[in-house]
């Protein structure tokens, strides 16, 4: 027990951050899960708005910042960089320990938000008027800003220690031209971090001093605007999304070219920039988060081209996926079913983001369902695709275990149905108008909306039998021999003295 609390080890906290990630998401989804029943067919289940739009907003805060975030950066980013780099550890061990122990009290004080008083229904971006007392009384606002105030100090002193380990803790003649993938994605994204959440540290800070304090700083019966909190929480919200799935593009690359029997990903250089690049857009795109507040049309002008510019790095990293996997007999392991998945999806996703980008449209479309469907995709089927991928090709490497490879494809299989059911009529349903947010809708869209909650269905399903193929995992104990997967890192721990990696621990043995 004390292990777990104290350790300052990159691969305990990884796999602390793993088992977060996991209860977390097991959350997530029975927060959605109330969301489709609600929504599977027209009438009211919860029988109150404000706890439907409750709801809403915690399953959103609790998968973006306690699952997708704690999975890739924590669990994955602790447990890889330091291999990847050929590193004993993080640079800052304990600031480590202080990262993840600073989210489980996040955690709490997000729960709480939701069950003392009425409850925080503002939605993950907490726009003021409606965050503010006149609609929001009460403490529960007041503890959601807190559970971010926590959950962003976990961030960035996260960002700090990758940042720095990146930069000094790599093993000699190792240039950043030739770091890998993976770490480069870590590096970018932990930029990002330290760029934006101080930008949302303040804009939620103020919106406290606003209900709290008597300031107004978006308030305009003193001067204040509401819209400036817009562009506040914006400018950290769009390098936000960038954030989510830059560690998953790393994955990606790394499965990609290692089940392709290649040394190197396609255009190594060129995805390298593709990913600094797109960290470099992500901050001067914002404002079509925006595009109905009325702005003037040259600004929307800028930031619809702004925005169209990030399909050309993206594009460069599709098209050198595509490369990588090319010319050879693939194996087609579980975690390449994944990752082609993802980049089918992804594009998918990527596609909607490219039509939301144009101002003109986006006046219509914004506030709909297919606002929803289009970050679903890039998030369920990006990130979520993308752990996935990157779970079942590194289990090994994590547990010295091996999972069921026939029944994982099975899962595969349900969940790759399920996740489309669930989102792709969704397009439709916000095509045709069906406003989000709102716990009842007008008849006509009754019929893609009990779709989606089959959908849903389907996934919890699949999910509940992947939690099964864990635990049968465990209980069977296949202990594996590790020979050419991971060769690399295992090569460099070797070099390490034993007592400085958990490696010894595990009932496996190395050759
Ligand atoms: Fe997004 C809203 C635009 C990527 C997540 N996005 C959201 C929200 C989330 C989110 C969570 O411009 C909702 C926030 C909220 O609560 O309100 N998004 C884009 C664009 C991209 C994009 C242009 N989004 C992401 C990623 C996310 C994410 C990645 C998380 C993982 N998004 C928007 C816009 C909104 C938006 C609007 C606001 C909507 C509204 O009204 O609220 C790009 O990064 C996507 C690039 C990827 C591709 C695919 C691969 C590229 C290829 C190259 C060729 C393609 C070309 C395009 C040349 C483009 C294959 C041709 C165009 C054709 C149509 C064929
Ligand atoms: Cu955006």
């Amino acid at each position: 027990m004390n292990k777990w609390l104290y350790s300052t080890n990159h691969s305990d906290i990884g796999t602390l951050y793993f088992i977060f990630g996991l209860w977390s998401g097991m959350l997530g989804m029975m927060l959605s899960l109330i969301i489709r029943i609600e929504l599977s067919q027209p009438g009211s289940f919860l029988g109150n708005d404000q706890i439907y739009n409750v709801i809403v907003t915690s399953h959103a805060f609790v998968m973006i910042f306690f699952m997708v975030m704690p999975i890739m950066i924590g669990g994955f980013g602790n447990w890889l960089v330091p291999l990847m780099l050929g590193a004993p550890d993080m640079a800052f061990p304990r600031m480590n320990n202080m990262s993840f122990w600073l989210l489980p009290p996040s955690l709490i004080l997000l729960l709480m938000s939701s069950i003392v008083e009425m409850g925080s229904g503002t939605g993950w971006t907490v726009y003021p008027p409606l965050s503010s007392n006149i609609s929001h009384s009460g403490p529960s606002v007041d503890l959601t800003i807190f559970s971010l105030h926590l959950a962003g100090i976990s961030s960035i002193l996260g960002a700090i220690n990758f940042i720095s380990t990146i930069i000094n803790m790599r093993i000699q003649g190792m240039k950043m031209d030739k770091l890998p993938l993976f770490v480069w994605s870590v590096f970018v994204t932990a930029i990002l971090l330290m760029l934006s959440l101080p930008v949302l540290a303040g804009a939620i800070t103020m919106l406290l001093t606003d209900r709290n304090l008597n300031t107004t700083f978006f308030d305009p019966s003193g001067g204040g605007d509401p819209i400036l909190y817009q562009h506040l929480f914006w400018f950290f919200g769009h390098p936000e999304v960038y954030i989510l799935i830059l560690p998953g593009f790393g994955i990606i690359s790394h499965i990609i070219t290692q089940e392709s029997g290649k040394n190197e990903s396609f255009g190594y250089l060129g995805m390298v920039y593709a990913i600094m690049s797109i960290g470099m857009l992500g901050f001067v795109v914002w404002a079509h988060h925006m595009f109905t507040v009325g702005m003037d049309v040259d600004t929307r002008a800028y930031f619809t081209s702004a925005t169209m510019i990030i399909a050309i790095p993206t594009g460069i990293k599709i098209f050198s996926w595509m490369a990588t996997m090319h010319g050879v007999s693939l194996k087609m392991s579980i975690s390449m079913l994944w990752s082609s998945g993802f980049v089918f999806l992804f594009t998918m996703g990527g596609l909607t983001g490219i039509i939301l980008s144009n101002s003109s449209i986006d006046i219509v479309l914004h506030d709909t369902y297919y606002v929803v469907a289009h970050f679903h995709y890039v998030l369920s089927m990006g990130a979520v695709f993308a752990i996935m991928a990157g779970f079942i090709q590194w289990y090994p490497l994590f547990t010295g275990m091996t999972m069921n490879p026939k029944w994982l494809k099975i899962q595969f299989m349900f969940m790759f149905t399920g996740v489309n059911l669930t989102f792709f009529p969704q397009h439709f349903l916000g095509l045709t108008g069906m406003p989000r947010r709102y716990s009842d809708y007008a008849d006509l869209y009754f019929s893609w909306n009990s779709v989606s909650s089959m959908g849903m269905f389907l996934t919890m399903t699949s999910i509940f039998y992947m939690i099964f193929i864990l635990w049968e995992s465990m209980i069977a104990k296949r202990i594996i021999l590790f020979t050419n997967t991971n060769k690399t890192s295992i090569e460099w721990m070797q070099k390490l003295p034993p007592e400085d990696h958990s490696y010894n621990e595990l009932p496996m043995s190395t050759n």
